[in-house]
């Protein structure tokens, strides 16, 4: 038997863990139309609650790949290509059945982490003006939407995500979807979100995803979703 001790094999066996979840991303993919826009702050702003190599990670490979993926779908199909993410994303039906997967997957993947990136690299507390008297009304206070949010993102089984919808008169809602789905696939807008796959929170956290949940309100940048709240009443939210 191999001697290797407990310390080395623990971290051994999440870095395993954490390569055998990172897609490959296509070498030869086309470059558009879609793009992968840089994080928006550095990979460490929203330590110590989501670390750096996850932030890395995330972006530059799963969230890479979804892109890569999607113009590659795009390169076979002139439907993708001819579209805002947001319109093709209420129109799979639409597309022919060889393509509706990969955009589904990809497209989906593609706008929850365009919307994920931008609502963190904050400093959490709580919103305030009309974002919180919708949460008041809507959400039952924004003690109970914690709450509730961190409940439905643990309830959900393997990946998924859970989300906050908002209508264009600015009523809101808590919903989960598996995988990449996205309300946007309903002709949705999407207010906030957080991403419950295991790449999200697996090196930090490993299995303990309710303490991921619980610290991720901590990097939230109250602003930034303010300004997603006031957009979607001004219908003018895509992503
Ligand atoms: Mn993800």
């Amino acid at each position: 038997m191999l001697l290797i001790d407990r310390r080395t094999f623990v971290s051994g066996a999440v870095v395993l863990a954490a390569n055998a979840k990172v897609p490959r991303a296509f070498a030869q993919a086309p470059s558009g139309p879609f793009t992968l826009d840089p994080l928006p702050y550095a990979a460490n702003k929203n330590e110590p609650h989501i670390d750096a190599q996850t932030m890395e990670i995330h972006h530059g490979r799963h969230h890479a790949a979804y892109v890569n993926n999607l113009n590659a779908a795009a390169s076979q199909h002139s439907a993708i290509a001819n579209m805002p993410l947001h319109q093709l994303l209420g129109k799979i039906a639409d597309l022919p059945e060889n393509a509706r997967t990969a955009v589904r997957n990809n497209g989906g993947g593609h706008a929850n982490h365009t919307m994920f990136w931008q609502i963190m690299g904050g400093a959490g507390g709580e919103p305030s003006g009309d974002l919180k008297a919708a949460i008041d009304r809507d959400l039952g206070g924004f003690a109970k939407f914690q709450e509730n949010f961190n409940a439905a993102g643990t309830r959900v089984f393997g990946s998924g995500w859970v989300f906050v919808t908002v209508t264009r008169d600015g009523a809101l809602a808590l919903v989960t979807r598996p995988n990449q789905d996205t309300p946007l696939m309903e002709g949705k807008r999407v207010l906030m979100g957080n991403d419950v796959w295991e790449h999200a929170y697996y090196l930090k956290y490993q299995n303990r995803r309710a303490e991921y949940l619980k610290a991720w309100w901590n990097v939230l940048d109250w602003d930034k979703i303010a300004g997603r709240y006031a957009a979607a009443k001004a219908e003018t939210l895509t992503i």
